[in-house]
């Protein structure tokens, strides 16, 4: 049944046996190092609900790894909760090629308002903000958040998660990488000297924060994307000073101003590659004015890190889908499979299989997965396999790669490709552009006939074989 609110989301959840509430754990570390046992320790990392956190009052909540499992990304899609990876992935596909955007709607108000607190009593160090690393620089209180903006020429609303680290009890720190739609937007308030107002969003539908850190085109706005995904308006609130929308079922908001010039230092942060890349350097200042929360509030909290974690686990089955679905526009036919594995954090590593038609077929397809517009930023590694091949089974893959690919014929190198601040092997001061490999992991077509057959069980042996002795052999 579809939810409302993270309430509900959690309730579902929690019937689904996925739900673990943590009591009496440390902001200070803990809560960091607690999360990442639980995705890399656990066969199914549970959704975390941290609770009595260490110096703060019983019901000041943190929820942490909510997208960490298949079951609980399909909730939140609306899907059914028992699919396999490359169904998952075909939907996901589904969705975004008959995704018809759905403009919100706007109510008068919403829970978050039960408390309000004016510029003058604003005092976001009551709120119970993890420092997740050791060498992180600050307690980050936005990773699973949304970060709303308005284009002061355009008009259109923008959501995107760009990191949030508390400064002091009134200020906070925003890292919004270049080309983010919000840095241009604040660029263009910045070039009329003029404050960017901002909203923040901490705690709400996670189906929101998937659409905050979407690739949704520039000038749509994520809450028509999270409308069209989800079949129906996502409600609203327009707040007071800034006009800014926020989600009406958020847990807690924080309303503020980035100054021109304003800048104070940021980082470093443990990011998404899994190392401190980006370092230090001067960012913009969100200076509140207003906040506001519902009662025993539940902020959420998406730490980036060494991969796999939640994000790159719920981004591999998007990524798939979107470039899958641009290998299919751009022409390249008998696409059988497409994975961007979480270990690759979705963007260093793509995984395509393909039903191989004419010479150069892998190539092509390699190519165009390793450069349209989804892989494009921060890619690394494309494998192109034949569809004998599972690509979400990283078994398989290690063996096309290291039997059907024969490097000085089957690797090619891009250079100059797109890359950014934060690709850990390019060094500082070279930072921009990044090269790229295709291995094309196929057995080669102009000897396929030839090529030595596989061995193999066949799949009726194999399930006559799993009925009569798979559970003495393999329980
Ligand atoms: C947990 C998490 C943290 C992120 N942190 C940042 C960040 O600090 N800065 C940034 O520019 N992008 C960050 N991103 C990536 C953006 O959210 C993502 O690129 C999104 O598409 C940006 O929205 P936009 O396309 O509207 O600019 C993060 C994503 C996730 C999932
Ligand atoms: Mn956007």
């Amino acid at each position: 049944m579809a939810y409302q609110d993270l309430r509900e989301w959690l309730d579902q959840v929690n019937w689904l046996g996925e739900l673990k509430t943590v009591e009496g754990a440390d902001w200070d570390l803990e809560i960091g190092a607690i999360i990442e046992m639980a995705r890399k320790e656990s066969q199914v990392a549970p959704c975390l609900l941290f609770d009595s956190i260490k110096g703060f009052a019983k019901g000041l909540r943190i929820v942490a790894g909510q997208l960490n499992s298949i079951k609980r990304v399909a909730l939140t899609c609306g899907m059914p909760t028992d699919m396999a990876t490359m169904d998952l992935v075909r939907s996901m596909r589904k969705k975004i090629k008959d995704l018809k955007p759905i403009p919100p709607r706007e109510v008068k108000e919403g829970p978050f308002m039960e408390n309000v607190w004016e510029e003058k009593d604003v005092d976001v160090l009551r709120f119970p903000t993890p420092r997740y690393n050791i060498g992180d620089g600050g307690r980050y209180i936005g990773t699973g958040h949304l970060t709303i903006t308005r284009d002061p020429e355009e008009g259109w609303l923008n959501i995107g998660t760009y990191r949030v680290v508390v400064h002091d009890s009134n200020s906070l720190g925003l890292y919004i990488s270049p080309g983010r739609h919000a840095r241009i937007q604040m660029e263009k308030y910045f070039a009329q000297k003029h404050p960017m107002p901002v909203a923040l969003s901490l705690g709400h539908d996670p189906l929101l924060f998937m659409a905050s850190a979407f690739e949704v085109p520039y000038g749509l706005s994520e809450y028509d994307f999270a409308g069209g995904l989800k079949g129906e308006p996502i409600d609203v609130v327009k707040l007071a000073q800034t006009g800014l929308q926020v989600p009406a079922s958020a847990e807690v908001v924080i309303e503020g101003e980035c100054l021109p010039g304003d800048v104070k230092t940021e980082g470093p942060f443990g990011e998404w590659t899994g190392y401190y890349a980006s370092h230090v350097r001067e960012e913009p200042v969100i200076r509140i004015r207003r906040m506001y929360f519902r009662n025993d509030p539940i902020m959420a909290g998406a730490p980036p890190s060494r991969p796999p974690t939640e994000a790159t686990f719920y981004k591999s089955f998007w990524r798939s889908a979107m470039i899958w679905e641009e290998l299919e526009r751009a022409g390249v036919p008998d696409v059988v499979g497409v994975y961007c594995p979480p270990e690759g954090n979705t963007r260093l590593l793509t995984v395509v299989a393909i039903r191989q038609r004419y010479p150069g077929h892998a190539r092509q397809a390699g190519l165009v997965a390793s450069q349209c517009h989804a892989a494009a930023y921060l890619g690394r590694f494309t494998v192109v396999v034949d569809e004998d091949i599972d690509p979400t089974d990283m078994k398989d893959v290690w063996w096309a790669m290291t039997t059907r690919c024969d490097p000085v014929e089957d690797i090619e190198i891009l250079r100059r490709c797109l890359s950014g601040p934060l690709d850990p092997i390019i060094q500082r001061g070279k930072k921009g552009f990044n090269s790229r490999a295709i291995i094309d992991a196929c057995r080669p077509y102009e000897w396929l006939k030839d090529f030595p057959a596989s061995v193999i069980v066949p799949q009726d042996l194999a399930r006559q074989v799993r009925e009569k002795w798979g559970k003495q052999i393999l329980s």
